[in-house]
């Protein structure tokens, strides 16, 4: 199964599709790449994408969520002919018997990650099936949909025993369209989950978190009206002019239609028309209190047409970079950042519900953060919409990390495809402000081909934020840092990881480090950190390397004094929130498995080095 795409049956409706009587015709005042950015959206399957419905909580919808039936499979039989675990058959007689049973067997919550719940199945990385039935009645004039937050890292999805389609990619959303493949009564839902690394998968074999796997985040049948508003982006221009500038996207036999979009607490009522195709270009001016991490303001808004309606909150602000400034709302920021893994380390498992977005972000807002980055994969939706109304700034991130083959000639269309299902998801969250592409991925032409095109791509659906990669911190010289990655030119923001008083010695006194760079944008430090076991008392200060909170805490000051003499520094971003579960950290003594990294102990408790960021951070208001 390739990334991200539909193999929906000949006779389904994949109303993603983009038919091909679609043509999109030149109108005047449009300019080239904004019919781009329309012959994308219009054709959400672009590259045979597939896109998701989104704002899904703020449709008519059926929650799956609860417990399922399961089947361990760990050598993957159940897909072949022979056992076609799909086919969920029953016995009718003594000599009729299959060789596998949903019932009988063990249950698991979804959504949740598997491994968590079943000591059988700590680390296990293959296929899991997952049986659910609920009941149904076909209604006229009526869609269904499944829709999935999250499935890693394969998923196969099957109704009453009939493949509908696939997906690859273990944190972006998913849907297909189930209308002619339910009946009425009940209806069985299966679905094929394997987390096995993949080479060419993203990512790759190697990454240095929990390889959480199953069905981790909600599923939910969600019913349309025959012609429905599919999509939207309605997000402030990156100008500061002032004006809201996106589309609506009806789908459906009436795609001509009036839109609506009511802003009622700012008295704006703005009408205007979908084309052939559903869809409609929006540009209206706005006079908003914009959205910022002190004051995060959202507004309910209503996007309606003739056959359908839907409501959010959605909050207005403006990001872009002048020089090697950050502004918000065209005024400086300072990014007071803190990296996040998607986990709930004191549970040891994968964080999915509102709940634990909240829990994580809480923290960071406690440690005086504006800013999260959330490492190393889109998390789930809870925490991008938390972030909107707790006030904190995002980078969201695709898991094109570390051992990429960028030589590979599938790569590029996998990481296209995942780019435009992060961004597809959370275009209308205000919170978001940067589009990370990569984190650490080694020089060459073919890895800075493959980002420059995803760059350009991620420009080309999203004009309104900011783009990055994380880069590793390569170019000392002596006492000198010189950033000069070409990869760089297509980027906003030039973020580097550095590891100084960790995996790389200070070549000098932190406050003498020099740093220059060969162009004239912001720098953030996307990582920089040490590990400490919480307590660690086994380990004088003075021990080279040492896993004491001690010598993770004098990294930090360290670090705080190289800050103060980069002129172009625009943000900061310590690795990382909590402790987090990792396989390849093996010490006996201080790691067991967990990376110790974090500024919270796997137990959530704060280590010294918490301190000295919140210091630095309430105190550089
Ligand atoms: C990095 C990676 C991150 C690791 C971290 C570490 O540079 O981006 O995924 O977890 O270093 O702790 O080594």
């Amino acid at each position: 199964m390739e990334i991200g795409r539909i193999v929906s049956r000949k006779d389904a409706k994949p109303w993603r599709l983009c038919p091909p009587e679609r043509t999109v015709s030149v109108r005047a005042g449009v300019n080239p790449s904004q019919w781009l950015l329309l012959i994308i959206l219009a054709c959400p399957n672009f590259g045979n994408a597939q896109s998701a419905i989104n704002n899904v909580n703020g449709r008519n919808r059926i929650s799956l969520n609860g417990r399922w039936h399961i089947i361990i499979d760990p050598s993957d039989a159940g897909i072949g002919n022979w056992l076609a675990v799909w086919k969920d058959k029953k016995p009718t007689g003594k000599h009729d018997f299959y060789e596998y049973s949903f019932e009988g067997g063990p249950e698991l919550s979804v959504p949740r990650d598997f491994n968590s719940q079943l000591p059988e199945l700590t680390y296990y990385e293959s296929t899991v099936w997952y049986k659910k039935s609920f009941s149904y009645t076909r209604k006229a004039n009526k869609r269904l949909f499944i829709h999935f937050g999250a499935v890693n890292y394969k998923a196969d999805v099957f109704i009453n025993s009939q493949k509908i389609g696939g997906h690859e990619g273990g944190f972006t959303s998913f849907d297909f369209e189930i209308s002619d493949f339910v009946k009425d009564g009940e209806n069985t839902i299966i679905v094929r989950c394997n987390n096995s690394r993949v080479k060419n998968g993203i990512p790759g074999l190697g990454f240095d978190w929990f390889n959480y796997g199953g069905i981790t985040r909600d599923v939910n049948l969600i019913e349309e009206p025959a012609s429905f508003i599919a999509d939207y982006f309605i997000q402030l221009k990156k100008d500061g002019s002032n004006k809201v500038d996106g589309w609506v996207k009806i789908s459906g036999n009436t795609p001509k239609q009036q839109i609506t979009i009511e802003i009622p607490e700012l008295g704006i009522k703005y009408t205007t028309n979908s084309d052939s195709a559903g869809l409609a270009r929006l540009e209206f001016p706005i006079k908003a209190k914009l959205w910022t991490p002190a004051a995060p303001k959202l507004y309910p808004v209503k996007i309606s047409c003739q056959t359908d309606a839907i409501t959010e909150k959605i909050g207005f602000r403006s990001i872009e970079v002048k020089d090697s400034l950050i502004l918000l709302n065209q005024v400086p920021v300072f990014l007071k950042g803190i990296n996040i893994h998607e986990e709930i380390s004191q549970e040891a498992r994968r964080a999915y519900s509102e709940k634990d977005a909240i829990q994580l972000l809480t923290r960071a807002r406690e440690l005086g953060c504006n800013f999260v980055r959330l490492a190393h994969y889109p998390h789930n939706e809870y925490m991008v919409r938390a972030a909107d109304s707790l006030g904190l700034m995002v980078w969201s991130e695709i898991p094109v990390y570390q051992g990429i083959d960028f030589l590979d000639s599938t790569i590029q269309r996998k990481m296209n495809v995942m780019l435009k299902e992060m961004v597809n998801r959370d275009k209308n969250r205000c919170s978001v402000i940067i589009w990370s592409m990569a984190n650490e991925t080694s020089p060459s032409s073919a890895r800075t081909r493959a980002i420059w095109t995803l760059a350009d791509l991620c420009r080309s659906i999203d004009s309104t934020r900011l783009i990055t990669a994380a880069l590793y911190n390569s170019g000392l010289k002596d006492s000198t840092v010189i950033v000069s990655d070409s990869v760089i030119a297509k980027l906003d923001i030039i973020s580097v990881n550095e590891y100084f008083g960790w995996y790389t010695p200070w070549p000098c006194a932190p406050e003498n480090l020099t740093w220059k760079s060969l162009f004239h944008k912001p720098l953030i430090f996307s990582e920089f950190g040490a590990e400490a076991l919480y307590g660690n008392t086994f380990e004088p200060k003075d021990a080279a390397g040492s896993w004491s909170e001690d010598y993770q805490e004098s990294v930090y000051n360290d670090q705080l004094k190289m800050f103060q003499h980069i002129p172009f520094l625009a943000g900061v971003c310590p690795w990382i929130l909590s402790d987090f579960r990792s396989p390849v950290r093996m010490h006996p003594v201080f790691q067991k498995g967990w990376n110790r990294k974090g500024l919270l102990s796997d137990g959530g408790k704060k280590k010294k080095a918490w301190y000295v960021v919140e210091r630095f951070y309430k105190s550089n208001p």
